[in-house]
C-alpha cells in the first residue's frame, strides 16, 4: 500500500470513530501516525527533485549496495571491483556515494557503496531517507548486514517496501568467517558471505548475475568464428531486434539473420527480428 492510501485509511479511520473519553487515547494514537505518515510524504517528494543525488549510471546494470554502518559494504565494494573506498572500524566511514565496476561474464555490472543506514531511515534519521531515495533507481538491491545485525533485515526491508522502492533484492551476511559453522541458506535471496576472507564471492556475483536478468549474446560475421570476448549484454527475455538495435543504431534492413547457440533450434537457423533469445546465442546478420 502506497503512502497516500495508507492516509486516506487513517483518516477514514478517524472520521469514523466517535469521539469521547474511551477513545480520546486511540484517536490521539491515529492523529500522531498520520502526521508521521504525512511527512513522509512531503519529504519523499522533496527528495526527488532538492537533492539531485541521482547516481551516474553507466554500464550494464547498477547495483547499490545498503545497510548498517560498519557491515562491510566497502569492503565488498573493493574486493568485487578496482574501487578503493575507505575501509575503517567504525560507524560512517562512508560518508558519500563510492562507485566502483565489476566486471562479470563480459559485462560491465555498476556497484554503488552508500553511507550506512540505521534503523528508522524512513523518519530521517542520520541520512538514510537520503541513502535509500538514491537507491530507487538502481536495477538491485543488495541489503549487506553482518553477522551481530542481521536481524535488522526486517525492519530495513520494510522501510525500502515502505518508500516505495520497487527492486529485487538480494541479502548479504557478511563477516561468516567469525563464526564456526556456516548456516545453511534461509532463503534463496540471502547468502552468507566474508568479504574480508573472500568466501561465497563468486556465488555472490552469479547470484547478482541471475537477480539482473542479464544474458549474453555472441556476434559472428559471415565465414569467421564467433567472437566470444566481447559479448553483448541483454535482459533474459529480449530478442534479436535488441541486438539490432546495439548495433545498428540506424535502422536496417537485414536480408538474413542466422542463430546458433542454446535457442537455436538446429545451428545456423534462420530467424525474423522478434525471436526470443538466450544465454549464450550467437547471431550473425546479412
Ligand atoms: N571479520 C570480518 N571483518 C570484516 C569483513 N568485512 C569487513 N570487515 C571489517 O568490518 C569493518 C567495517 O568495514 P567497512 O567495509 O568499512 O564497513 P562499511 O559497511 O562500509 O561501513 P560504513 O561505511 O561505516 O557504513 C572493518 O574493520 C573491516 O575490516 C569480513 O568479512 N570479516
Ligand atoms: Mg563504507
Amino acid at each position: 500500500m502506497d503512502i497516500n492510501s495508507k492516509i486516506a485509511l487513517i483518516e477514514e479511520e478517524i472520521r469514523q470513530t466517535p469521539y469521547h473519553k474511551a477513545t480520546e487515547h486511540y484517536i490521539g494514537r491515529l492523529k500522531a501516525k498520520l502526521a508521521k505518515l504525512r511527512a513522509l510524504a512531503i519529504q519523499s517528494k522533496k527528495t526527488g527533485g532538492r537533492l539531485g543525488f541521482a547516481l551516474p549510471k553507466s554500464g550494464d546494470a547498477t547495483v547499490v549496495l545498503i545497510g548498517p554502518p560498519s557491515v562491510g559494504k566497502s569492503t565488498l565494494l573493493n574486493k568485487l571491483t578496482h574501487a578503493q573506498a575507505r575501509v575503517a572500524p567504525w560507524p560512517f566511514t562512508t560518508l558519500r556515494v563510492i562507485p566502483g565496476m565489476m566486471d562479470f561474464r563480459g559485462a560491465k555490472i555498476q556497484i554503488f557503496d552508500l553511507p550506512g543506514i540505521i534503523g528508522g531511515a524512513t523518519r530521517g534519521i542520520g541520512r538514510g531517507k537520503e541513502v535509500l531515495s538514491v537507491a530507487r533507481t538502481a536495477d538491485l538491491l543488495l541489503l549487506m548486514v553482518d553477522i551481530k545485525t542481521r536481524n535488522r533485515v526486517n525492519l530495513i526491508l520494510r522501510e525500502i517496501k515502505g518508500l516505495e522502492i520497487d527492486l529485487p533484492v538480494l541479502v548479504v551476511i557478511n563477516k561468516v568467517d567469525l563464526i564456526k559453522d556456516i548456516p545453511k541458506k534461509i532463503s534463496p535471496d540471502w547468502l552468507f558471505v566474508s568479504a574480508e576472507k573472500e568466501i561465497g564471492l563468486e556465488e555472490l556475483k552469479k547470484m547478482i548475475w541471475q537477480r539482473l536478468s542479464l544474458m549474453r549474446v555472441y556476434l559472428k560475421l559471415k565465414d569467421k568464428k564467433p567472437d566470444f570476448t566481447k559479448p553483448l549484454i541483454l535482459r533474459n527475455g529480449q530478442a534479436v531486434t535488441d541486438v539490432a538495435k546495439k548495433i545498428f543504431p540506424q535502422e536496417k534492413k537485414f536480408q538474413r539473420i542466422l542463430l546458433w547457440g542454446p535457442s537455436a533450434q538446429f545451428p545456423r537457423q534462420e530467424v525474423s527480428l522478434t525471436r526470443q533469445l538466450k544465454d549464450g546465442d550467437i547471431l550473425s546478420f546479412g
